[in-house]
């Protein structure tokens, strides 16, 4: 498979795999909640306990410097792992930990360059790999198990896992160094292609499933599941070898988010939507829990284009962020999460440019109420501001519009 690739991304990934092949440290691996985030998580797991190490996992939403904080206080000299998230924030990672410890960023997101001692940062955005379509996490990690040791090539069908629970199947199969991992998997007799309706399904045989059903119910458990930290049933059957409980496990979260969302279409739909000038908006407090504040832009995703809202208004919703990590206790963020989405009509108009996008609105709104923009796009967008800011917020995004302060 070596030949395929270029040579920075493997000289990356083996010197990042020397790093960890030996090591005697207490090793803590922090990783995101979904499905993706999961299965890069299992595969360092995995290849470290065969390394006979012991390791800690803390599963987060989102990077913030008061986790950061809470993550590596305390800790000295050991190594602490970011998977699957971080990348935009290793400078303020490296920053807070203060070169106490050994850090290790295995990312496929965009990515800052910090070059310290101790930081060992391989990230394939920054080695010229699309982490949005041709490589995963769990493929990333994949490869830097193989490098700690060729017997975890076996660990193959959990990079597929990962790669189709991050939708790099969407143009009708996985491309690239996820096809690389597929087609490990399916040499060991780990994987199976099915045709279905032009496109590719994985059929995974040690776990008895096809990879999009366990990617569903891994991020189903991780985002639905976060408070009561469903990710780790995902990551105790797999173990197990039995992901038949975890599908199951997560039908009910599925429910239950149904039951959540069905709910809270009724109350917008009795007044609980206001109507601005140009945004409709609402707040959803903490009335999805235990959903993690994904849900609040799920949300926004599937009702945008219901009747009840308006077809030319922005739509923005709130959620409160827990002041409690799973893995890591009470942490007053103090903060809510605000997702942005657009009617199609309106979506229409911003790409065309008749109306100004999130990707304007949402960074300057947020610099009113001295937020952090998050995920920005033209017609979906995410930040997250101080709790109480709400109303500030939105009469700062009203007032952006009016003055064409966005265009
Ligand atoms: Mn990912």
């Amino acid at each position: 498979m070596q030949e395929l690739m270029n040579g920075d991304f493997l000289k990356a990934v083996k010197f990042t795999a020397e790093k960890l092949k030996d090591v005697t440290r207490e090793v803590y691996i922090v990783h995101h909640n979904d499905a993706d985030g999961i299965c890069s998580a299992l595969i360092l797991t995995i290849a470290l306990m065969r390394k006979g190490r012991d390791v800690k996992r803390y599963c987060i939403e989102k990077v913030h410097p008061k986790i950061i904080e809470r993550i590596h206080e305390g800790k000295e000299d050991d190594v602490i792992i970011y998977t699957d998230l971080g990348g935009l924030a290793l400078d303020t990672i490296a920053k807070i930990d203060g070169g106490r410890n050994y850090i290790f960023l295995i990312d496929h997101h965009p990515a800052v360059k910090v070059e310290s001692e101790k930081v060992v940062e391989l990230d394939s955005e920054l080695l010229g790999i699309s982490g949005d379509l041709f490589i995963s996490a769990s493929s990333l990690t994949y490869m830097v198990a193989r490098g700690i040791d060729e017997k975890n090539k076996d660990l193959a069908y959990l990079a597929v896992i990962g790669s189709v629970g991050d939708y790099h199947d969407r143009y009708g199969g996985v491309l690239g160094i996820d096809r690389l991992s597929l087609e490990e998997a399916i040499r060991l007799g780990q994987a199976k292609i099915k045709i279905e309706k032009m496109r590719e399904r994985y059929y995974i045989v040690p776990l008895k499933n096809y990879a999009s059903d366990v990617a569903k119910a891994f991020t189903n458990l991780g985002v639905v599941g976060y408070l009561e930290k469903g990710y780790n049933i995902a990551i105790e059957c797999t173990l197990s070898g039995n992901v038949d409980d975890a599908i199951e496990k997560s039908q009910e979260y599925e429910k239950l988010k149904e039951r959540k969302f069905k709910e809270m279409i009724e109350r917008l739909k009795n007044g609980e939507l206001k109507k601005e000038r140009y945004v409709q908006w609402f707040h959803a407090k903490d009335d999805f829990y235990p959903m993690g504040v994904k849900a609040i832009g799920e949300f926004c995703q599937v009702t945008k284009d219901m009747s009840f809202f308006d077809d030319d208004k922005y739509v923005i919703g709130f959620q409160n962020v827990y002041d409690y990590i799973p893995d890591l206790g009470e942490i007053k963020l103090n903060a809510v999460k605000v997702s942005g989405r657009t009617p199609i009509p309106l979506e229409r108009k911003i790409l065309n440019g008749v109306m100004p996008g999130f990707d304007c609105l949402i960074p300057e709104a947020s610099k009113a109420v001295n937020g952090f923009p998050d995920a920005t796009h033209k017609v979906a967008a995410a930040t997250l501001i101080e709790k109480g800011k709400e109303e500030e917020f939105i009469r700062a995004f009203e007032r952006i519009i009016e003055t064409s302060q966005c265009g």
